[in-house]
């Protein structure tokens, strides 16, 4: 008899941030995981994870609504389905339920787990293979004052954890923010690539504007500008600038990266299991990507340890990475749900081994963190 799903949990897990995370929509004290537990007839248990970040600040599903709409409308199109055919379930969901896109995401990394322990292969041979196991990451500085930034990136540096670095600007004016990355660019000189992630804040003069002092002081890469809208503002500031724009919020499956491409975007696009709906739809989006000439970034939702271990199984099967990735998400968080946390090391993280994710959930932990109420 082949395997059906026969249960479908989901919990809401809040783990505090080390540091107050600050973006230009929010600050973040804690960050709030949705944990789905699928049980299937064979026994097996696929788990998954959807994350946002602020509640409502970053998109338009909540923690709360990924858990409420997996509960009642996502969960009853899968039970009782056969396990292992994922892409007749990844169709099946998307006939029925319309976006939730990270609700869908943390539904098909439990059945690729599920999948991956079934057949004893990781959920990177699941998808064809691994062409690298060590992936490079970045760290942001979000704490909001330059000086504690600054240090640190340095310990970051020292502890050879990071030697790129992506700042969180837009809460402020633009001369204000320009200032604070200057400083930090000028502190850490040719040690370390900068970035900035303005997360929409700009309007298109003042993006112009900021943009022309960021890439006069030197920074490597301008993030979502502009409103993830405009795709017409996001492709003309990828033509008027030397210094590459990343499309994150703009770019959420293949189907608006075709958009930007065909518009004449060039740059790089930020990958996101959330975004894409799960990890077939974040590789489609690479595909499009590629053929279009437009670089790969490996995005975070700012996930725990299942979504940031589900996206790495993703980002091993692509050769070129041209801008590396921010799997950072556990280490901006106090504690950790899963027995062996990621292995971060030499300034990246080494891709989990062994069947599916490679990830075992610490049950006294869920347990704690997990919302009573
Ligand atoms: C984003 O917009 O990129 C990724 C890293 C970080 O600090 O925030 C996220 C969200
Ligand atoms: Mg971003």
């Amino acid at each position: 008899m082949p395997p059906v799903i026969n249960t479908i949990e989901t919990l809401l897990v809040d783990l505090p941030t080390i540091r107050p995370h600050k973006l230009s929509m929010t600050t973040m004290a804690c960050q709030t995981m949705v944990i789905v537990r699928m049980h299937h007839s064979d026994g097996v248990e696929g788990i998954g994870e959807g994350t946002t970040i602020g509640g409502l600040a970053y998109g338009p599903e909540s923690p709360e609504s990924i858990k409420t709409n997996i509960d009642t409308y996502l969960a009853p199109l899968l039970v009782g389905q056969p396990s292992c055919n994922i892409q007749a379930l990844r169709a099946r969901l998307n006939r029925h339920a319309r976006g939730n896109a990270i609700a869908k995401s943390a539904l098909e990394t439990a059945l690729l787990d599920a999948q991956g322990k079934r057949l004893g292969l990781s959920v990177a041979e699941l998808l064809g293979g691994a062409r690298q196991v060590h992936l490079p990451v970045l760290w942001t500085l979000a704490s909001g004052d330059t000086e504690k930034d600054i240090d640190e990136a340095l310990l970051r540096l020292e502890q050879r954890r990071h030697c790129n670095f992506k700042l969180k600007i837009g809460a402020n004016p633009v001369d204000q923010d320009v200032r604070h990355v200057a400083a930090i660019k000028e502190a850490l000189g040719d040690r370390a690539s900068i970035r900035v992630d303005i997360n929409q804040a700009w309007d298109e003069p003042a993006a112009v504007r900021g943009i022309q002092a960021l890439q006069d002081a030197g920074i490597d890469l301008i993030e979502q500008a502009i409103s993830a809208r405009e795709h017409a503002g996001l492709i003309r500031l990828s033509q008027r600038f030397n210094v590459p724009m990343l499309a994150d919020e703009a770019v959420q499956d293949a189907r608006d990266g075709f958009e930007l491409a065909a518009g004449g975007f060039s740059g790089a696009f930020a990958l996101k299991i959330a975004k894409s709906g799960g990890l077939y739809g974040v590789l489609e989006l690479a595909h499009v990507a590629k053929a279009a000439g437009i670089g790969l970034y490996g995005g975070t939702m700012l996930e725990g340890s299942i979504g940031t271990a589900a996206s790495l199984h993703a980002w091993a099967t692509q050769d070129d990475m041209a801008w590396g990735t921010e799997m950072f998400g556990p280490l901006l968080l106090k504690d950790d749900i899963v027995v062996e946390p990621l292995h971060y090391h030499e300034f990246g993280v080494d891709l989990p081994q062994g069947p599916g994710l490679g990830i075992t959930l610490d049950e006294d932990k869920l347990s704690h963190y997990a919302r009573k109420y």
